[in-house]
């Protein structure tokens, strides 16, 4: 009895320490992040440039309407992970994509417009 329980002590010991070690390693790669952590998609002339997108996780992506008619930025998968209101010209819209995954979106008012944010 008494020895099951110090192997269980040491297990949790040993759970924690790694618990410990992978927060202490995500920080790091999070904080090594942080400077280029921005990047940008135009919207122009019915069309989002760059289409395909990839970024490190965590980036946070800015949509720019620079057309002289709205658009919008919608998810395009089910449940949505963001959706913008209709941005005028020079609105912006942005999304911090904290998850590795192939994020496919449109524009709701022109759905044949799409684009794709990869972040790995
Ligand atoms: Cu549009």
């Amino acid at each position: 009895m008494r020895r099951s329980v110090s192997i269980a002590g040491l297990a949790a010991a040993l759970v924690l320490g790694t618990a410990g070690f992978g927060t202490g390693q995500k920080s790091y790669v999070a904080s090594a992040q942080e400077k280029m952590s921005a990047m940008e998609v135009k919207i122009d002339n019915f069309s989002f440039t760059p289409a395909v997108l990839t970024v490190p996780v965590g980036t946070t992506v800015t949509w720019t309407n620079r057309d002289d008619i709205p658009h919008t930025v919608v998810s395009a998968d089910d449940p949505k992970m963001f959706k913008s209101k209709a941005m005028d010209t020079d609105e912006k819209f942005s999304y911090t994509f904290a998850k590795p995954g192939r994020y496919s979106y449109f524009c709701s008012v022109h759905p044949k417009m799409t684009g794709t944010i990869i972040a790995q």
